[in-house]
Formats: C-alpha cells, structure tokens, sequence
C-alpha cells in the first residue's frame, strides 16, 4: 500500500513528466532519475554529437519554409546533430507516416512543424509510448499538453492583432479589406484570422468585404485576389494577406487588373521575408508583420535538454518585430542586407 509521502511524491513525479520527455510514471527510485535537481552527470550527459533528431516539416510552400528548412539544416551540420529531414508536401497524412518511420528508427527526438491543427493525438501518443519526445516546431497542434514537451514558435495572435492595429493606421480606420487566409486549419491561419476580427470591432469604418484560403502560396494568392477584384473590383481598399508570398501574388493581380498596389490598395502581410522587403522597397507593400523562421538552432538546443532530462517552458515564443514602407526605401534595403531571409 502507497503512504502518503510516497503518494505526493508519485504525483510531482508526474507533473515534472509533463515536463521531462519520454518519461513514464516509474517506480519512486528509477523516476528520481528524472528530476531536473538530479540532471544526469557530465560523464553521462550527451552531446549534440551522440544526437539523431527526426524533423517532419510540412512542405515547401513559401519563401518562410524554405528559411526555416534551411535554418534547421545548417544548424544540424554546424553542430553535429545526425538529422533524419523529411518534406511532407503539405500532406498531413505524409507527415503522420514520417513520425511513424522516425519511431521505427528509434530516434532520439521528434521535431514536427505541423500542417494543421487537428488529428494528431494517435501519433503522438505511439511516440510518446516509444519514449520519443516530440517538439512542436512552428504550428501548435490540438493535442493534450502531456503529448508533446514544447512548443516553439510565434504568437499568431498577436500578429493578426498587429496586422489589424497597423492597417487601421493605414486606412484611417476606413476600408473595404479582402483578406487572403492561409491554408485552412492552420494554427497561423486560425490565429491571424481571429486576431485581425478582435482588432477590427472597435474599428466600425473598417468591412471586410471577402476572406478566402490562399494556401500560404503566391500562385495562389494570385488567383484569389484575381476573383476578388472580378467581384469586388475597385470598391477593395484593403488587403490583408496572412503571409508575404500570398500578399506578393496578389500584387501581381492587382496590377494586372490596373490598380496600384500600396496606393489604390493597401496591404498587410506577414512574415517579413525578402520578398515583402523588396515589395515594400518598391511602394507596393505597405507593411509586413515579423515572423521568424530562424528555429533550428534553438530547436536542437532543445532537443539536446530534453533528452539530458533538463525541464523546459511549454512555450518559447519568437521575438518579432514589424516593418513599414514608410520607413523608407534605405532604411530598408539596410535592415535587409542584415536579413537572413
Ligand atoms: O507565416 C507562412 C508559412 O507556419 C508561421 O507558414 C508559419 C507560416 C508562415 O507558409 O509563410
């Protein structure tokens, strides 16, 4: 039978599991392991060469994925972390048969950047059963807190609400915005969508008039903006793009329609990648919200902490900023030539 005293420490052991990965409620003296104040000693610890690290990305979609593959990449080769690197082609399913192909192989630690939101709980709990920790990289998925050790990323909210703040200063709180959404079911779609509404109640002046998925890519960005100008034509003021490759797309339709964009229309978009620098460089972005790819080091950091069974936050957020056409075009071309992506 279980005294108290053991029955309050079987219950802490378990909160410290929440946050120790691949850690299972194990017998009092074996669990004690697991307690950040008894860290595995130096001779025991390992090194980010003893390292093999999965990383499950979503797909290639925009000039931000491509920064944050790259970011993941090099970091493993500067560190020496064996990385096992997989490309799901904006297909959940992929993804879930990479996570599976990762337990097989035993890995230490599991990085997903997860499509969507939903439909992750199975997986997840295989690895957690295997004893593999997963990171959440980049998207949040919908899963229980106990699932995963971290997530590491930005505030999407907050970048919606940004967006809306920086657009309200733009339109002087009246216009007729579209707004391109990214892929349906995303955590930054979802988030951005909602932070931009919670903006815009106080703001009465400002309608928007369509919302579509654009999917995070340019070619489709364009396609959409190209059927809200047949609808809609010159009574858009506004747009609001949930990132820059979409935001860049739609430019292209507004011109081929014959407006200008960041004058007739003004537009917000997110990430702040080259791209959206040039845009802004040349007057036809008006504004763009950070979002910073740059995770891979951060995230091997983490990964090497987990599994010397160091504790770490539930969420690292991203230190984001924001930058406007109105800086001017050489303040911007030299931020930009300090700019990774
Ligand atoms: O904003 C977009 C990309 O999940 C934060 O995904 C990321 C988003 C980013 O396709 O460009």
């Amino acid at each position: 039978m279980m005294n108290f005293s053991r029955a309050v420490c079987s219950t802490m052991t378990v909160m410290m599991c929440l946050m120790v990965a691949g850690c299972s409620n194990q017998p009092l003296a074996t669990s004690a392991a697991h307690l950040p104040s008894r860290a595995p000693d130096a001779r025991s610890k390992k090194t980010y060469q003893d390292l093999i690290v999965g990383y499950v990305q979503l797909g290639a979609e925009s000039e931000w994925r491509t920064a944050n593959t790259d970011s993941v990449k090099e970091a493993a080769a500067q560190l020496g972390v064996e990385l096992r690197f997989s490309d799901a082609q904006q297909k959940q399913e992929n993804q879930i048969s990479a996570i599976r192909a990762l337990i097989a192989q035993q890995v230490d630690v599991i990085g997903v950047a997860p499509l969507i939101e939903t439909g992750w709980d199975d997986v997840f709990k295989e690895a957690q059963d295997a004893g593999i920790p997963i990171i959440l990289v980049d998207r949040r998925a919908d899963v229980s807190p106990s699932l995963y050790v971290t997530l590491m990323g930005s505030d999407f909210l907050e970048e919606g609400r940004n967006a809306a703040r920086i657009m309200s200063t733009l339109t002087d709180g009246h216009a007729n915005i579209v707004e391109l959404q990214g892929t349906r079911g995303s955590a930054p779609a979802n988030d951005r969508y909602a932070g931009f509404r919670e903006v815009l109640k106080d703001y009465p002046g400002m309608k928007i008039i369509d919302s579509e998925d654009g999917n995070f890519t340019v070619a489709k960005g364009k396609e959409v903006m190209r059927a809200f100008l047949k609808a809609h034509g010159k009574n858009i003021t506004a747009l609001f793009a949930h990132n820059d490759d979409m935001a860049l797309g739609a430019i292209k339709a507004i011109e081929e329609y014959g407006l200008r964009p960041g004058v007739d229309i003004q537009i917000v978009s997110v990430d702040a990648t080259r791209g959206a620098f040039e845009a802004m460089i040349a007057g036809k972005l008006n504004a763009t919200v950070e979002c910073n790819p740059l995770l891979g080091p951060d995230f091997l950091e983490l990964a090497l902490k987990v599994v010397n069974g160091e504790s770490i936050p539930k969420w690292i957020p991203s230190q984001e900023s924001q930058f406007f056409a109105s800086q001017g075009a050489d303040q911007l071309k030299q931020i930009l030539a300090t700019r990774k992506y």
